[in-house]
């Protein structure tokens, strides 16, 4: 049963808590994560790190710790109470590992549920868009004095366009002809933009463009507001990593600009909203402006446009595969995905005139 698992697992932690009962907290595609209500609060957020996906748990879990640990020296001038809604506070267990595994071989992680927070799968308006922007910026100034090269790399290649469209082709050559069917336009899309694509990573290999410590995930969601709709801070560093600042800044604008879901069937909903475009990076820039170079603000639309991109690519890539990456509900679900981000892209082309 998932409650006495749940509580069993809860339990390895070093904490004064009683279980009292669960929630799933189901929008992510990869781990699976629990909000652990107890008989007084703090409440606490459990969650299983898929192993298949990152294949070194350890390393994922220091990294995380780590940025905590530098945001925490970075505010440690705020006041404990402002402290404890600002940065994320993981748990070790009673044996003092910073994270449990169980018999099964998964790997658990404990942190602190922020009270009184709320997350939003969709922004409703400018001033989310806005917080969410002023976050990441935040985010990005706070880890920019750690040195990039300490974190283990969870997903090596997360970003790599070549990698990409080299696993793009692998699944290509494996993919069953109904779905290579179905999958046509699409594949050509890929096809003819490959060269556009790589233009951020040139930049990057060719070192015109820095690399930094990057969230890696900056999707909306992953933003923590108050009661108020006030940014507190980015929750879900499982993928903190070195890369460059158009990573987190185009994962945000998929998003947050987005006027519908990212799984939306209907592709007359999908469209690039520019008011929440222009929200965001203002936001973002009142951060981050005096840290950018001018090549990074001049890219930063095309990164907009080849993060949407590379999204797009790795649902179509997974639903070549067959799904075996994203979890998903029925079987056309990522290829709807893949054509949600298309469409997306293709509006976000047609405003911002990259
Ligand atoms: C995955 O599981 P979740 O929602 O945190 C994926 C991201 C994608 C996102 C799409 C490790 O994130 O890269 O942008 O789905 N994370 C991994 O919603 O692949
Ligand atoms: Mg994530």
């Amino acid at each position: 049963m998932m409650t006495e698992r749940l509580k069993f697992v809860f339990a390895q932690f070093e904490h004064e808590a009683e279980f009292d009962s669960y929630k799933e907290l189901a929008s992510g595609h990869i781990n699976d994560t629990y909000l652990i209500k107890t008989k007084h609060k703090p409440y606490y957020v459990l969650q299983r790190i898929n192993h298949g996906v990152f294949k070194d748990v350890p390393g994922l879990i220091e990294n995380k710790m780590m940025i905590s640990n530098h945001i925490k020296e970075k505010l440690s001038h705020l006041s404990p109470k402002k402290q404890n809604r600002r940065i994320l506070r993981f748990y070790t267990t009673k044996t003092g590992d910073s994270y449990y595994r169980g018999d099964e071989g998964n790997y658990w992680n404990l942190m602190h549920f922020i009270d009184k927070s709320v997350t939003h799968e969709s922004v409703s308006n400018t001033d989310i868009a806005y917080e969410g922007g002023r976050l990441l910026g935040q985010f990005l100034t706070l880890t920019s004095d750690f040195e990039a090269s300490k974190l283990t790399e969870v997903i090596p290649k997360f970003h790599d366009m070549s990698f990409r469209y080299w696993e793009f082709e692998e699944a290509k050559r494996l993919a069953t002809k109904e779905r290579l069917e179905t999958a046509k336009s699409y594949i050509t899309l890929v096809e003819n933009a490959k060269e556009e694509m790589h233009i951020l990573q040139n930049l990057k290999e060719s070192g015109d463009i820095k690399v930094r410590v990057t969230h890696n995930d900056t999707k909306i969601s992953n933003v923590l507001f108050n009661k108020h709709d006030k940014g507190l801070c980015l929750i879900d560093t499982d993928t903190v990593m070195p890369g460059i600042v158009h990573y987190d800044f185009g994962d945000a604008i998929r998003t947050i600009c987005n006027t519908a879901a990212e799984d939306e069937r209907n592709l007359d909903l999908v469209e690039f909203n520019m008011e929440y475009y222009n929200a965001f990076t203002k936001g973002f820039l009142k951060k981050m402006k005096s840290a950018l170079s001018p090549t990074e603000l001049k890219y930063l639309p095309l990164g907009a446009k080849t993060m949407i991109f590379i999204i797009g690519l790795r649902f179509l890539t997974d639903y070549l595969n067959n799904d075996i990456y994203f979890k998903t509900k029925y079987p056309e679900h990522n290829l709807d995905r893949a054509k949600n981000q298309f469409k997306l892209l293709q509006s976000l082309s047609e405003k911002l005139g990259v």
